[in-house]
């Protein structure tokens, strides 16, 4: 069961933000901007090169939504997602990373 997992199934505790029988977001532990949460879908997919394309739409309304809820909707906001080793991703189970609350730098590449 990967982290993620545990924390849809309520083993571990986590900082919710919003939630619906398909998607949790969640505040991530370690935020690398003043807003920062992860959006997941609780059916797992271990990255987004293996999500079945018909829940990206559902993924898509759900990120909507909290960017709403977290009043970055106007200001504006990122969305990342890291794929497999060389995008950097940790948890092996499909998360996007929505960063807000302030004006992003770059990343550097
Ligand atoms: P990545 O894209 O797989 O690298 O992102 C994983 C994220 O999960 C990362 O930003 C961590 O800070 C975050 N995280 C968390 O929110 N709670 C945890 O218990 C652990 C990691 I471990």
């Amino acid at each position: 069961m990967t982290l993620f997992e545990r924390i849809v199934a309520g083993e571990i505790p986590c900082n919710k933000v919003h939630e619906n029988s398909d998607f949790l977001a969640f505040h991530d532990i370690n935020p690398k901007a003043p807003i920062h949460v992860l959006a997941i879908p609780k059916k797992c997919a271990r990255s987004f090169q293996e999500v079945d394309p018909s829940w990206m739409g559902g993924m898509t309304s759900f990120i909507q939504e909290v960017a709403r809820k977290l009043g970055l909707d106007e200001a504006g906001y990122r969305v990342i997602t890291n794929i497999g080793y060389d995008g950097g991703q940790e948890v092996p189970h499909l998360h996007f990373h929505i960063l807000g609350g302030t004006r992003l730098a770059w990343v550097d590449l």
